[in-house]
């Protein structure tokens, strides 16, 4: 059994919004087409409250994207994004949501970010995906969505160590530095994850 993970496909991340992926408004009719392929359709949404710590706005002195540490963890510091309710939030309105069974809301703790489907970034919280995946008999998990080199790459390395066959679908999914992809690409090829076009799914 198959399942198609939609990722993080809000208007935040998209062209317009505070947290904008260069193009990610091209993958729209990808993502609608590939999923009449799945067994399953499951979309994820970034759910932050207001004053969230991955926000650099609350952390006064420090630089807009730079690396921090914050209770031991690395933490990049975006702009505020996603804000749970707002307009930026909410999934791009022609996103067909026909077939996505689930939405999994996550990045909900204030003080802890959030970028995989499966666990926050400190792995002290499960958000239940395998545990519905697998009650679905899913074996096979597919990745597309924003942003490649963040939330697509921790999902897809999450989805692969809870045991699932993963593949990430490269032209349904766009990201925020070439460099930072390359790296996630090379780190999931390294982990067995595979990487497909939306084209071979769609022939399937
Ligand atoms: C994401 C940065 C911050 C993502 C979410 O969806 O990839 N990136 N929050
Ligand atoms: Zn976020």
């Amino acid at each position: 059994m198959t399942c198609l993970l939609l990722i993080d496909f809000q208007l935040d991340f998209l062209p317009g919004g505070s947290l904008a992926v260069a193009e990610g408004d091209t993958i729209l009719p990808l993502l609608n087409d590939l999923q009449s392929r799945f067994d399953l359709v499951v979309a994820t949404q970034d759910w932050h409250p207001a004053g969230h710590r991955s926000f650099a706005s609350t952390h006064p002195g420090q630089e807009l994207f730079s690396e921090i540490e914050w209770q031991g963890l690395p933490q990049r510091l975006w702009p505020d994004h996603c804000v749970q309710g707002s307009p930026g939030a909410q999934l791009h309105p022609s996103l067909s949501l026909a077939r996505v069974e689930a939405i999994f809301r996550k990045g909900t703790d204030p003080e802890l970010d959030s970028y995989s489907a499966f666990f926050d970034n400190g792995h002290r919280r499960a958000t239940g995906l395998t545990g519905y995946l697998r009650a679905r008999g899913i074996t096979q998990v597919y990745v597309a969505g924003l942003a490649t080199d963040y939330c697509v790459y921790f999902s897809a390395k999450d989805a692969r160590s809870e045991g699932f066959e993963v593949a990430v679908i490269e032209d349904a999914s766009r990201g925020i530095s070439a460099e930072s992809i390359a790296a996630a690409k090379a780190d999931l090829l390294a982990q067995g994850v595979c990487f497909v076009q939306a084209s071979e799914v769609l022939a399937s």
